[in-house]
Protein backbone atom coordinates (compact mmCIF):
# COMPACT_ATOMS: atom_id res chain seq x y z
CA UNK A 1 0.00 0.00 0.00
CA UNK A 2 1.55 3.45 -0.64
CA UNK A 3 0.04 5.78 1.93
CA UNK A 4 0.00 9.48 1.09
CA UNK A 5 -2.77 12.16 1.38
CA UNK A 6 -4.11 14.95 -0.98
CA UNK A 7 -4.25 18.75 -0.16
CA UNK A 8 -7.14 19.42 2.02
CA UNK A 9 -10.37 20.93 0.41
CA UNK A 10 -9.76 23.99 0.65
CA UNK A 11 -6.41 24.22 -0.69
CA UNK A 12 -7.79 22.41 -3.87
CA UNK A 13 -10.43 24.51 -4.30
CA UNK A 14 -8.03 27.53 -3.76
CA UNK A 15 -5.73 26.21 -6.73
CA UNK A 16 -8.18 24.67 -9.25
CA UNK A 17 -10.22 27.82 -8.99
CA UNK A 18 -7.00 30.09 -10.30
CA UNK A 19 -5.33 27.16 -12.51
CA UNK A 20 -9.67 27.64 -13.88
CA UNK A 21 -9.29 31.81 -13.99
CA UNK A 22 -6.12 31.62 -16.25
CA UNK A 23 -7.52 29.66 -18.73
CA UNK A 24 -10.89 31.29 -18.67
CA UNK A 25 -12.36 31.13 -22.80
CA UNK A 26 -10.30 33.54 -24.14
CA UNK A 27 -7.96 34.61 -22.23
CA UNK A 28 -3.31 33.75 -21.70
CA UNK A 29 -0.96 34.72 -20.57
CA UNK A 30 1.97 37.59 -20.97
CA UNK A 31 5.22 35.95 -20.12
CA UNK A 32 7.71 38.73 -19.39
CA UNK A 33 9.85 36.66 -17.19
CA UNK A 34 12.82 37.59 -19.11
CA UNK A 35 15.93 37.11 -16.02
CA UNK A 36 18.69 40.06 -16.63
CA UNK A 37 20.92 38.39 -19.35
CA UNK A 38 18.10 37.83 -21.58
CA UNK A 39 16.73 41.40 -21.37
CA UNK A 40 20.02 42.36 -22.14
CA UNK A 41 19.97 40.32 -25.15
CA UNK A 42 16.69 41.86 -26.36
CA UNK A 43 17.67 45.31 -25.32
CA UNK A 44 20.91 45.23 -27.39
CA UNK A 45 18.03 44.42 -30.64
CA UNK A 46 16.84 48.21 -29.71
CA UNK A 47 20.46 49.33 -29.01
CA UNK A 48 19.46 50.40 -25.57
CA UNK A 49 21.39 49.85 -22.50
CA UNK A 50 20.40 46.78 -20.18
CA UNK A 51 19.75 49.07 -16.65
CA UNK A 52 17.61 48.64 -13.69
CA UNK A 53 15.69 51.75 -14.70
CA UNK A 54 15.49 50.73 -18.76
CA UNK A 55 13.84 47.39 -17.16
CA UNK A 56 11.96 48.86 -15.46
CA UNK A 57 10.48 51.33 -18.12
CA UNK A 58 9.96 48.45 -20.45
CA UNK A 59 8.21 46.28 -17.79
CA UNK A 60 5.56 49.80 -17.14
CA UNK A 61 5.19 50.20 -20.63
CA UNK A 62 3.88 46.13 -20.71
CA UNK A 63 1.82 46.61 -17.10
CA UNK A 64 0.17 49.74 -17.55
CA UNK A 65 -1.39 49.12 -20.76
CA UNK A 66 -4.83 49.91 -21.41
CA UNK A 67 -7.09 47.44 -19.05
CA UNK A 68 -9.00 46.54 -21.87
CA UNK A 69 -6.16 44.22 -22.64
CA UNK A 70 -7.53 42.32 -19.70
CA UNK A 71 -10.37 40.95 -22.03
CA UNK A 72 -7.93 38.68 -23.60
CA UNK A 73 -4.95 38.64 -20.58
CA UNK A 74 -5.34 36.70 -17.56
CA UNK A 75 -2.06 36.32 -15.55
CA UNK A 76 1.60 38.30 -16.24
CA UNK A 77 4.97 36.65 -15.52
CA UNK A 78 7.33 38.31 -14.18
CA UNK A 79 11.39 38.40 -13.24
CA UNK A 80 11.61 38.60 -9.44
CA UNK A 81 13.21 42.47 -9.95
CA UNK A 82 10.08 43.70 -11.39
CA UNK A 83 7.92 42.15 -8.87
CA UNK A 84 9.68 44.75 -6.52
CA UNK A 85 9.25 47.10 -8.44
CA UNK A 86 7.13 50.19 -9.26
CA UNK A 87 5.46 52.72 -11.55
CA UNK A 88 6.75 56.07 -11.86
CA UNK A 89 3.56 56.95 -9.52
CA UNK A 90 5.01 54.55 -6.88
CA UNK A 91 2.16 52.03 -7.41
CA UNK A 92 4.03 48.45 -7.19
CA UNK A 93 3.68 46.54 -10.50
CA UNK A 94 1.98 43.42 -8.90
CA UNK A 95 -0.93 46.02 -7.52
CA UNK A 96 -1.21 47.88 -11.26
CA UNK A 97 -1.74 44.03 -12.92
CA UNK A 98 -4.46 42.98 -9.84
CA UNK A 99 -6.52 46.18 -10.43
CA UNK A 100 -7.35 45.36 -14.02
CA UNK A 101 -8.19 41.65 -13.18
CA UNK A 102 -4.61 39.96 -13.89
CA UNK A 103 -3.12 37.49 -12.00
CA UNK A 104 0.55 38.70 -11.40
CA UNK A 105 3.13 35.11 -11.64
CA UNK A 106 6.42 34.80 -11.14
CA UNK A 107 9.56 32.89 -12.46
CA UNK A 108 10.89 30.72 -10.00
CA UNK A 109 13.76 28.47 -11.26
CA UNK A 110 17.12 29.83 -11.18
CA UNK A 111 17.99 28.48 -15.26
CA UNK A 112 19.40 26.02 -16.98
CA UNK A 113 22.48 24.17 -15.63
CA UNK A 114 24.60 21.83 -17.82
CA UNK A 115 23.33 17.92 -16.38
CA UNK A 116 26.95 16.43 -15.68
CA UNK A 117 27.93 13.36 -17.66
CA UNK A 118 25.30 13.71 -20.72
CA UNK A 119 25.13 14.63 -24.17
CA UNK A 120 25.24 18.59 -23.56
CA UNK A 121 22.00 18.52 -21.95
CA UNK A 122 20.33 20.85 -19.51
CA UNK A 123 18.38 20.31 -16.28
CA UNK A 124 16.58 23.29 -14.16
CA UNK A 125 17.84 24.58 -10.64
CA UNK A 126 16.38 26.29 -7.79
CA UNK A 127 14.87 23.43 -5.44
CA UNK A 128 16.40 24.39 -2.12
CA UNK A 129 14.80 27.36 -0.86
CA UNK A 130 11.41 26.88 -2.67
CA UNK A 131 8.99 26.91 -0.07
CA UNK A 132 10.50 30.03 1.48
CA UNK A 133 10.31 31.94 -1.87
CA UNK A 134 7.07 30.56 -2.78
CA UNK A 135 5.84 31.48 0.53
CA UNK A 136 6.79 35.10 0.06
CA UNK A 137 5.74 35.43 -3.31
CA UNK A 138 2.43 34.88 -2.32
CA UNK A 139 2.49 37.20 0.11
CA UNK A 140 3.83 39.28 -2.08
CA UNK A 141 0.82 39.12 -4.61
CA UNK A 142 1.32 36.14 -6.66
CA UNK A 143 -1.08 33.30 -7.32
CA UNK A 144 1.19 31.09 -9.69
CA UNK A 145 4.60 30.16 -10.62
CA UNK A 146 6.44 29.24 -13.26
CA UNK A 147 9.69 26.68 -13.69
CA UNK A 148 11.41 25.87 -17.33
CA UNK A 149 13.31 22.82 -18.60
CA UNK A 150 14.40 22.32 -21.97
CA UNK A 151 15.08 19.77 -23.75
CA UNK A 152 16.74 19.34 -27.24
CA UNK A 153 16.73 17.26 -30.22
CA UNK A 154 19.66 15.31 -31.68
CA UNK A 155 20.14 11.84 -32.51
CA UNK A 156 20.52 10.69 -29.54
CA UNK A 157 18.94 13.21 -26.96
CA UNK A 158 16.44 13.62 -25.04
CA UNK A 159 18.37 11.09 -23.50
CA UNK A 160 16.85 9.13 -20.63
CA UNK A 161 18.87 10.82 -18.12
CA UNK A 162 17.53 13.99 -19.15
CA UNK A 163 13.72 13.10 -19.41
CA UNK A 164 14.11 11.44 -16.28
CA UNK A 165 15.78 14.39 -14.24
CA UNK A 166 13.61 16.90 -15.87
CA UNK A 167 10.27 15.23 -15.36
CA UNK A 168 11.28 14.91 -11.50
CA UNK A 169 12.53 18.33 -10.94
CA UNK A 170 9.18 19.52 -12.68
CA UNK A 171 7.68 17.65 -10.12
CA UNK A 172 9.37 18.42 -7.16
CA UNK A 173 8.55 22.34 -7.98
CA UNK A 174 4.79 21.74 -8.36
CA UNK A 175 4.54 19.75 -5.25
CA UNK A 176 6.19 22.97 -3.11
CA UNK A 177 4.10 25.42 -4.81
CA UNK A 178 1.35 23.61 -4.13
CA UNK A 179 1.87 23.23 -0.83
CA UNK A 180 2.59 27.35 -0.84
CA UNK A 181 -0.69 27.87 -2.44
CA UNK A 182 0.43 29.00 -5.92
CA UNK A 183 -0.80 27.11 -9.39
CA UNK A 184 2.77 25.62 -10.96
CA UNK A 185 2.97 26.53 -14.32
CA UNK A 186 4.85 23.24 -15.82
CA UNK A 187 7.21 24.47 -18.46
CA UNK A 188 8.15 22.00 -20.75
CA UNK A 189 10.26 22.99 -23.68
CA UNK A 190 11.25 20.57 -26.56
CA UNK A 191 13.66 23.23 -28.72
CA UNK A 192 13.32 24.03 -32.17
CA UNK A 193 16.72 23.38 -32.44
CA UNK A 194 17.48 20.75 -35.01
CA UNK A 195 16.97 19.29 -38.91
CA UNK A 196 14.26 16.88 -37.46
CA UNK A 197 10.91 16.56 -38.57
CA UNK A 198 7.32 17.02 -37.29
CA UNK A 199 7.08 13.05 -36.27
CA UNK A 200 10.07 13.06 -34.45
CA UNK A 201 9.20 16.69 -32.53
CA UNK A 202 5.79 14.54 -31.82
CA UNK A 203 7.28 11.30 -30.44
CA UNK A 204 9.88 13.24 -28.28
CA UNK A 205 6.83 15.87 -26.76
CA UNK A 206 5.05 12.59 -26.07
CA UNK A 207 7.66 11.22 -24.32
CA UNK A 208 8.52 13.91 -22.32
CA UNK A 209 5.30 14.64 -21.59
CA UNK A 210 4.45 10.53 -20.55
CA UNK A 211 7.55 11.16 -18.56
CA UNK A 212 6.29 14.18 -16.88
CA UNK A 213 3.13 13.33 -15.71
CA UNK A 214 4.10 9.69 -14.09
CA UNK A 215 6.27 12.13 -11.88
CA UNK A 216 3.58 14.30 -10.57
CA UNK A 217 1.61 11.18 -10.11
CA UNK A 218 4.24 9.50 -8.26
CA UNK A 219 4.59 13.05 -6.28
CA UNK A 220 0.97 13.13 -5.55
CA UNK A 221 0.66 16.29 -7.59
CA UNK A 222 -3.44 17.78 -7.85
CA UNK A 223 -3.76 17.75 -11.41
CA UNK A 224 -6.42 20.18 -11.34
CA UNK A 225 -4.17 22.97 -10.10
CA UNK A 226 -1.56 22.47 -12.38
CA UNK A 227 -1.20 24.05 -15.66
CA UNK A 228 1.09 22.97 -18.61
CA UNK A 229 2.98 24.94 -20.51
CA UNK A 230 4.26 22.67 -23.48
CA UNK A 231 5.71 23.56 -27.00
CA UNK A 232 4.00 23.30 -29.67
CA UNK A 233 4.67 20.27 -32.32
CA UNK A 234 6.92 21.70 -35.33
CA UNK A 235 9.44 20.30 -37.60
CA UNK A 236 13.03 21.99 -36.46
CA UNK A 237 13.97 25.06 -37.75
CA UNK A 238 16.87 23.96 -39.78
CA UNK A 239 14.56 20.88 -41.71
CA UNK A 240 13.28 23.06 -44.20
CA UNK A 241 10.16 20.79 -44.10
CA UNK A 242 7.03 23.52 -45.04
CA UNK A 243 4.69 21.48 -42.74
CA UNK A 244 1.11 23.35 -42.71
CA UNK A 245 -1.09 24.89 -39.36
CA UNK A 246 -3.16 22.41 -39.71
CA UNK A 247 -0.12 19.51 -39.59
CA UNK A 248 1.14 21.32 -37.06
CA UNK A 249 -1.83 21.31 -35.06
CA UNK A 250 -2.97 17.73 -36.08
CA UNK A 251 0.96 16.39 -34.22
CA UNK A 252 0.36 18.60 -31.69
CA UNK A 253 -3.24 17.31 -30.25
CA UNK A 254 -2.27 14.25 -31.18
CA UNK A 255 0.73 14.23 -28.62
CA UNK A 256 -1.68 16.30 -26.32
CA UNK A 257 -4.46 13.56 -25.92
CA UNK A 258 -1.82 10.72 -25.71
CA UNK A 259 -0.14 11.97 -22.33
CA UNK A 260 -1.86 14.84 -20.92
CA UNK A 261 -4.70 13.51 -18.31
CA UNK A 262 -8.27 15.21 -18.84
CA UNK A 263 -7.92 16.33 -14.96
CA UNK A 264 -5.48 19.30 -16.18
CA UNK A 265 -7.65 22.47 -16.51
CA UNK A 266 -5.33 24.26 -19.68
CA UNK A 267 -2.59 24.16 -21.74
CA UNK A 268 -0.28 27.17 -22.35
CA UNK A 269 1.80 27.00 -25.39
CA UNK A 270 4.91 28.63 -25.19
CA UNK A 271 6.33 30.21 -28.55
CA UNK A 272 9.56 28.80 -28.98
CA UNK A 273 10.89 31.19 -31.75
CA UNK A 274 7.89 31.72 -33.56
CA UNK A 275 6.63 34.91 -35.30
CA UNK A 276 4.09 36.44 -33.59
CA UNK A 277 2.13 35.98 -36.75
CA UNK A 278 2.69 32.86 -37.15
CA UNK A 279 2.10 31.00 -32.93
CA UNK A 280 -1.39 32.62 -33.80
CA UNK A 281 -2.38 30.97 -36.73
CA UNK A 282 -0.87 27.59 -35.60
CA UNK A 283 -2.49 28.12 -31.89
CA UNK A 284 -5.80 28.34 -33.89
CA UNK A 285 -5.10 25.72 -35.94
CA UNK A 286 -4.64 23.70 -32.93
CA UNK A 287 -7.52 24.69 -31.50
CA UNK A 288 -9.96 23.52 -34.79
CA UNK A 289 -8.37 19.87 -34.72
CA UNK A 290 -11.88 18.19 -34.98
CA UNK A 291 -11.17 15.72 -31.98
CA UNK A 292 -11.69 15.96 -28.45
CA UNK A 293 -9.50 18.13 -26.89
CA UNK A 294 -10.39 18.32 -22.83
CA UNK A 295 -8.57 21.23 -22.01
CA UNK A 296 -8.57 24.79 -22.68
CA UNK A 297 -5.65 25.32 -25.38
CA UNK A 298 -4.31 28.80 -25.00
CA UNK A 299 -1.26 30.96 -25.04
CA UNK A 300 1.59 32.23 -22.74
CA UNK A 301 3.75 33.75 -25.15
CA UNK A 302 6.66 35.47 -24.03
CA UNK A 303 8.24 36.31 -27.58
CA UNK A 304 5.71 35.91 -29.98
CA UNK A 305 3.71 38.37 -27.58
CA UNK A 306 6.34 41.36 -27.43
CA UNK A 307 8.32 41.52 -30.20
CA UNK A 308 6.42 44.28 -32.06
CA UNK A 309 5.76 46.11 -28.53
CA UNK A 310 9.73 46.12 -27.65
CA UNK A 311 10.65 47.33 -31.17
CA UNK A 312 8.42 49.91 -31.84
CA UNK A 313 8.97 51.30 -28.28
CA UNK A 314 12.70 51.08 -28.84
CA UNK A 315 13.08 52.73 -25.65
CA UNK A 316 11.98 56.16 -26.19
CA UNK A 317 9.31 57.54 -24.03
CA UNK A 318 7.32 59.17 -27.55
CA UNK A 319 6.67 55.71 -28.61
CA UNK A 320 4.81 54.13 -25.37
CA UNK A 321 1.19 54.55 -26.48
CA UNK A 322 1.76 52.53 -29.86
CA UNK A 323 3.92 50.26 -28.35
CA UNK A 324 1.12 49.59 -25.95
CA UNK A 325 -1.53 49.46 -29.32
CA UNK A 326 1.15 46.60 -30.43
CA UNK A 327 0.49 44.78 -27.21
CA UNK A 328 -3.21 45.05 -27.75
CA UNK A 329 -3.67 43.60 -30.94
CA UNK A 330 -1.48 40.27 -30.83
CA UNK A 331 -3.13 39.81 -27.44
CA UNK A 332 -6.45 40.06 -29.27
CA UNK A 333 -5.13 38.11 -32.03
CA UNK A 334 -3.40 34.84 -29.64
CA UNK A 335 -6.85 35.38 -27.72
CA UNK A 336 -9.00 34.86 -30.79
CA UNK A 337 -6.90 31.89 -31.82
CA UNK A 338 -7.64 30.54 -28.34
CA UNK A 339 -10.92 29.83 -29.50
CA UNK A 340 -10.10 29.30 -32.69
CA UNK A 341 -11.26 31.93 -34.97
CA UNK A 342 -8.58 33.90 -35.62
CA UNK A 343 -8.47 34.66 -39.44
CA UNK A 344 -4.80 34.74 -40.66
CA UNK A 345 -3.46 37.64 -41.86
CA UNK A 346 -6.50 39.73 -39.59
CA UNK A 347 -4.84 41.57 -36.92
CA UNK A 348 -1.07 42.99 -38.64
CA UNK A 349 1.33 43.90 -36.21
CA UNK A 350 4.36 45.97 -37.16
CA UNK A 351 7.22 43.27 -36.73
CA UNK A 352 4.59 40.14 -36.64
CA UNK A 353 6.70 38.13 -38.94
CA UNK A 354 10.03 38.78 -37.21
CA UNK A 355 11.30 35.82 -35.35
CA UNK A 356 13.83 35.65 -32.47
CA UNK A 357 15.06 32.41 -32.94
CA UNK A 358 17.75 30.76 -30.19
CA UNK A 359 21.01 28.77 -30.79
CA UNK A 360 22.48 26.13 -28.69
CA UNK A 361 24.96 28.41 -27.03
CA UNK A 362 22.09 30.48 -25.67
CA UNK A 363 20.81 27.98 -23.60
C1 LIG B 1 10.11 35.19 -21.20
O1 LIG B 1 11.30 34.41 -21.13
C2 LIG B 1 11.34 33.43 -20.10
C3 LIG B 1 12.54 33.63 -19.18
O2 LIG B 1 13.69 33.35 -19.93
P1 LIG B 1 15.18 33.37 -19.31
O3 LIG B 1 15.13 32.76 -17.97
O4 LIG B 1 15.96 32.54 -20.29
O5 LIG B 1 15.63 34.75 -19.32
C4 LIG B 1 11.42 32.05 -20.77
O6 LIG B 1 11.44 31.03 -19.81
C5 LIG B 1 10.26 31.88 -21.66
O7 LIG B 1 9.13 31.82 -20.84
C6 LIG B 1 10.41 30.62 -22.50
O8 LIG B 1 11.58 30.75 -23.25
C7 LIG B 1 9.27 30.48 -23.46
O9 LIG B 1 8.93 31.74 -24.00
P2 LIG B 1 8.70 31.94 -25.56
O10 LIG B 1 9.40 33.20 -25.94
O11 LIG B 1 9.28 30.73 -26.22
O12 LIG B 1 7.21 32.03 -25.72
Amino acid sequence: TTFFYYPNKELQEELSCIAKALVAPGKGIIAADESNTTMGKRFQMIGLENTEENRRLYRQLLITTDPKISENISGFIMFHETLYQKTDAGVPFAEVLRKKGIIPGIKVDKNSVPLFCSMDEFTSQGLDDLHLRCAQYKKDGCDFAKWRVVMKIDKTTPSYHAIMENANVLARYAAICQSQHLVPVIESEVLMIGDHDLDRCQKVTETVLAAIFKALSDHHVYLEGVLLRPNMVTPGQSSHKNNTPADIGLSTILALRRTVPPAVPGILFLSGGQAEEEASVNLNATNNVPLCKPWALTFAFGRAMQVSALRSWGGKKDNVSNAQAELIKRARAHSLASIGKYVPGSIESLYGSEKLVIDSNEL
